[in-house]
């Protein structure tokens, strides 16, 4: 049966600690709970991108102090993957600044640098705007592990942060994903000025989703100067632990991500995070354009915690 809108709200409005008691024994019940994934991103294409995200430094749309970049080559993205691995990062995660996957010689290269990613045995996940199934299927076919699509917020507050795409379309790209056989990885931001329905909402659409999504990343708004969210104010930590502790109980075996935001966060708040559901952080001093925590302070965090990295599969 799907969650209804009462439900997922009933769930969010619980008192915290009788939440987070919740989310931890979903937690418990379904994953080895002291273990953490490490992923390492990377921009591929950055910048220049059509799309109007009033959250993104990477659309034209804004000035901002991205400026595009020339798209990297095969060896420079499977050396960053090799340093990934060596870091101890088990995904990879590589980002295209487009609207959409377009076939031809970019896409072309793309499944180049998918293969070889894959040959460095660190699993891949690609993130670059719409997809078709035949693409999805090509992708699928150069190995790759997952693709990133998020829905970002609810559908009824989706046009007041992008206008160049439709709720519609994002929901068709999961669905060519999953059509493909490629394991789909979509989350959302807070922070962006949404509701407390908005944020139940884009978590119910997730959870509603057959199957559910495998990876499901939780981003606070980095501001940025330029974008319309550029000044939008921090939010309230304990939100994020809330959010994060719903998509677990929502949807237990999925991989919650604790995503962007980090360096805004203190390590109590990204603690309360890991022991609400969080079992995935991104690692590296980079997300795509923003900084992210230091290596070494993730590894204390982690170490201090009593948390373990999870291994490659062998
Ligand atoms: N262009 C592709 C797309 O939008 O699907 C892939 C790259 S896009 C940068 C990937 C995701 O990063 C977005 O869906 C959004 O959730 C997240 N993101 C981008 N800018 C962000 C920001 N300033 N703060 C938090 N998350 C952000
Ligand atoms: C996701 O949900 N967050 C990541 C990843 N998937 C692609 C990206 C965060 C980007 C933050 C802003 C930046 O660094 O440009
Ligand atoms: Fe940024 Fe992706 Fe939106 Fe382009 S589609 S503006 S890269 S979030």
């Amino acid at each position: 049966m799907p969650f209804t809108r009462q439900e997922v709200r009933a769930l969010y409005d619980r008192p915290l600690l009788a939440l987070i008691d919740e989310a931890r024994a979903v937690h418990k019940k379904n994953h080895v709970d002291d273990e953490v994934q490490l992923c390492t991103l990377l921009s591929v294409k950055t910048g220049g991108c059509q799309e109007d995200c009033a959250y993104c430094p990477q659309s034209s749309h804004y000035e901002t102090n991205v400026e595009p970049e020339k798209i990297l080559d095969v060896r420079a993205v499977v050396a960053h993957a090799r340093r990934a691995k060596e870091l101890g990062s088990t995904r990879f995660c590589m980002g295209w600044a487009w609207r959409e996957v377009k076939d031809g010689p970019a896409f072309e290269n793309m499944l180049q640098i998918v293969k070889g990613v894959k040959e460095v045995g660190i699993e891949a996940c690609v993130t670059a705007g719409m997809v078709t199934e035949a693409q999805a299927r090509r992708l699928g076919e150069a190995g790759l592990d997952a693709y990133n699509h998020n829905l970002d917020t609810s559908r009824e507050n989706y046009r007041s942060i992008i206008k160049t795409r439709t709720f519609d379309d994002r929901l068709r790209t999961l669905e060519n994903v999953r059509k493909a056989g490629v394991t789909i990885c979509s989350g959302g931001i807070i922070g962006m000025g949404e509701s407390i329905d908005d944020r139940c909402e884009m978590l119910r659409t997730l959870a509603n989703l057959e199957p559910q999504p495998e990876s499901v990343p939780i981003n606070a708004l980095v501001p940025v100067e330029g974008t319309p969210l550029g000044d939008m104010p921090p939010i309230d930590p304990l939100d994020l632990v809330r959010m994060i502790a719903v998509a677990r109980v929502l949807m237990p075996k999925t991989r919650v991500r604790l995503s962007a935001g980090r360096t805004s966060l203190t390590r109590e708040a990204q603690m309360l995070c890991l022991m609400s559901g969080a079992n995935s952080i991104f690692y590296g001093e980079k997300l795509l354009t923003t900084p992210n925590p230091d290596e070494e302070d993730d590894l204390s965090l982690l170490r201090d915690a009593g948390l373990r990295t999870m291994q490659p599969a062998t």
